[in-house]
Protein backbone atom coordinates (compact mmCIF):
# COMPACT_ATOMS: atom_id res chain seq x y z
CA UNK A 1 0.00 0.00 0.00
CA UNK A 2 1.11 3.33 -1.01
CA UNK A 3 1.31 6.15 1.78
CA UNK A 4 0.63 9.46 0.31
CA UNK A 5 3.33 12.08 0.73
CA UNK A 6 0.84 14.40 2.20
CA UNK A 7 0.43 12.14 5.09
CA UNK A 8 4.08 11.33 5.48
CA UNK A 9 4.51 15.39 5.65
CA UNK A 10 2.04 15.50 8.09
CA UNK A 11 3.43 12.77 10.01
CA UNK A 12 6.92 14.67 10.30
CA UNK A 13 5.49 17.85 11.24
CA UNK A 14 3.73 16.00 13.99
CA UNK A 15 6.55 13.84 14.64
CA UNK A 16 8.05 14.97 18.34
CA UNK A 17 9.83 13.74 21.04
CA UNK A 18 13.05 12.47 20.00
CA UNK A 19 16.64 13.13 20.82
CA UNK A 20 19.83 13.96 18.39
CA UNK A 21 21.99 10.92 18.17
CA UNK A 22 25.29 10.80 19.64
CA UNK A 23 26.83 12.17 16.01
CA UNK A 24 30.71 12.77 17.13
CA UNK A 25 30.18 16.30 18.79
CA UNK A 26 33.19 17.72 16.55
CA UNK A 27 30.61 17.46 13.33
CA UNK A 28 28.25 19.72 14.21
CA UNK A 29 31.49 22.00 15.58
CA UNK A 30 33.50 25.14 13.89
CA UNK A 31 35.34 28.09 14.94
CA UNK A 32 37.11 30.60 13.57
CA UNK A 33 38.65 33.88 14.24
CA UNK A 34 35.25 34.83 17.18
CA UNK A 35 32.65 32.94 15.61
CA UNK A 36 32.10 29.83 17.37
CA UNK A 37 28.87 27.13 15.65
CA UNK A 38 27.58 24.98 17.57
CA UNK A 39 24.29 22.59 17.19
CA UNK A 40 24.95 22.38 13.79
CA UNK A 41 21.76 20.08 12.75
CA UNK A 42 19.00 19.27 10.28
CA UNK A 43 15.64 17.83 10.09
CA UNK A 44 15.35 14.30 7.69
CA UNK A 45 13.07 15.27 4.55
CA UNK A 46 10.17 13.46 2.98
CA UNK A 47 11.08 11.06 -0.26
CA UNK A 48 10.49 13.81 -2.77
CA UNK A 49 11.15 17.44 -0.80
CA UNK A 50 12.56 19.66 -2.69
CA UNK A 51 13.88 21.41 0.48
CA UNK A 52 15.32 20.94 3.87
CA UNK A 53 16.63 23.52 6.74
CA UNK A 54 19.70 23.74 8.75
CA UNK A 55 19.71 24.75 12.02
CA UNK A 56 22.74 26.00 14.11
CA UNK A 57 23.98 28.37 16.86
CA UNK A 58 26.53 30.97 16.39
CA UNK A 59 28.15 32.65 19.45
CA UNK A 60 30.16 35.97 18.40
CA UNK A 61 32.83 36.16 21.15
CA UNK A 62 34.23 39.50 19.48
CA UNK A 63 33.25 43.05 20.67
CA UNK A 64 32.14 44.23 17.12
CA UNK A 65 29.14 42.89 15.33
CA UNK A 66 29.70 40.11 12.32
CA UNK A 67 27.19 39.00 9.85
CA UNK A 68 26.08 35.92 8.47
CA UNK A 69 26.15 36.43 4.54
CA UNK A 70 25.40 33.67 2.82
CA UNK A 71 25.58 29.57 3.01
CA UNK A 72 25.96 27.17 0.08
CA UNK A 73 25.81 23.01 0.53
CA UNK A 74 26.91 20.22 -2.19
CA UNK A 75 23.26 18.86 -1.27
CA UNK A 76 21.26 21.65 -2.24
CA UNK A 77 20.94 23.85 -5.05
CA UNK A 78 21.04 27.11 -2.90
CA UNK A 79 20.69 27.61 0.28
CA UNK A 80 18.80 30.90 1.58
CA UNK A 81 19.05 32.87 5.25
CA UNK A 82 15.43 32.55 6.05
CA UNK A 83 13.81 34.84 8.96
CA UNK A 84 9.65 33.81 10.34
CA UNK A 85 7.22 36.07 11.49
CA UNK A 86 3.64 36.50 12.09
CA UNK A 87 1.57 37.71 8.69
CA UNK A 88 -1.51 38.10 9.26
CA UNK A 89 -1.84 35.54 12.15
CA UNK A 90 0.34 33.13 9.93
CA UNK A 91 3.65 32.05 10.69
CA UNK A 92 5.68 32.63 7.33
CA UNK A 93 9.11 32.34 6.26
CA UNK A 94 11.30 34.90 4.20
CA UNK A 95 15.15 35.37 2.98
CA UNK A 96 17.05 37.68 4.79
CA UNK A 97 18.81 39.58 1.81
CA UNK A 98 21.48 41.08 3.95
CA UNK A 99 22.28 37.95 5.62
CA UNK A 100 21.46 38.15 9.72
CA UNK A 101 23.77 40.20 11.95
CA UNK A 102 25.32 38.68 15.36
CA UNK A 103 25.59 41.47 17.52
CA UNK A 104 29.24 41.66 19.43
CA UNK A 105 29.36 39.24 22.07
CA UNK A 106 26.16 37.53 21.84
CA UNK A 107 24.67 34.14 20.42
CA UNK A 108 22.04 33.57 17.75
CA UNK A 109 20.39 30.28 17.41
CA UNK A 110 18.78 29.48 14.14
CA UNK A 111 15.85 27.23 14.93
CA UNK A 112 12.74 25.45 14.24
CA UNK A 113 10.37 28.67 14.05
CA UNK A 114 12.45 31.31 13.87
CA UNK A 115 15.61 31.84 11.69
CA UNK A 116 17.00 28.97 9.72
CA UNK A 117 18.84 28.37 6.38
CA UNK A 118 16.70 27.03 3.77
CA UNK A 119 18.44 23.89 1.72
CA UNK A 120 16.53 24.64 -1.83
CA UNK A 121 17.06 22.54 -4.88
CA UNK A 122 17.67 18.96 -2.77
CA UNK A 123 19.91 16.86 -4.29
CA UNK A 124 18.27 13.90 -2.56
CA UNK A 125 16.67 13.54 0.52
CA UNK A 126 18.09 14.12 3.65
CA UNK A 127 18.35 11.15 5.64
CA UNK A 128 18.41 10.81 9.40
CA UNK A 129 21.79 10.03 10.22
CA UNK A 130 23.25 12.02 7.50
CA UNK A 131 26.08 14.58 8.05
CA UNK A 132 25.16 17.62 5.41
CA UNK A 133 27.86 19.45 4.68
CA UNK A 134 27.70 23.69 4.51
CA UNK A 135 29.69 26.38 3.77
CA UNK A 136 29.26 30.07 5.98
CA UNK A 137 30.20 33.36 5.06
CA UNK A 138 30.71 35.64 7.35
CA UNK A 139 31.47 39.62 6.89
CA UNK A 140 34.36 39.38 9.15
CA UNK A 141 35.02 35.61 10.36
CA UNK A 142 35.15 34.48 6.44
CA UNK A 143 34.12 31.39 5.15
CA UNK A 144 33.46 28.41 8.28
CA UNK A 145 33.19 24.92 7.01
CA UNK A 146 29.88 22.81 9.18
CA UNK A 147 28.12 19.92 8.80
CA UNK A 148 24.30 19.49 9.77
CA UNK A 149 23.72 16.16 11.39
CA UNK A 150 20.66 15.01 9.95
CA UNK A 151 17.74 14.34 13.03
CA UNK A 152 14.55 12.19 12.57
CA UNK A 153 11.57 14.38 10.48
CA UNK A 154 10.11 16.52 13.00
CA UNK A 155 13.04 16.06 15.80
CA UNK A 156 12.36 19.30 17.72
CA UNK A 157 15.61 21.51 18.45
CA UNK A 158 18.00 20.22 21.17
CA UNK A 159 16.84 22.56 23.41
CA UNK A 160 12.62 21.84 22.39
CA UNK A 161 12.22 25.52 20.57
CA UNK A 162 9.16 23.82 18.63
CA UNK A 163 8.40 23.23 15.17
CA UNK A 164 9.45 24.46 11.84
CA UNK A 165 6.03 25.28 10.60
CU1 LIG B 1 12.70 28.71 5.14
Amino acid sequence: MRIPHSFLAAAALLAGGWALPHAPAAAQQARKGTILISQAWSRATAPRAQVGAGFLTIRNTDARPDRLLSASSPRAAKVEIHTMSMDGGVMRMRPLPDGLEIPARSVATLAPGGNHLMLIGLKAPLKQGDLVPATLRFARAGTIQVQLAVAAPGAPAPSGSGGHQ
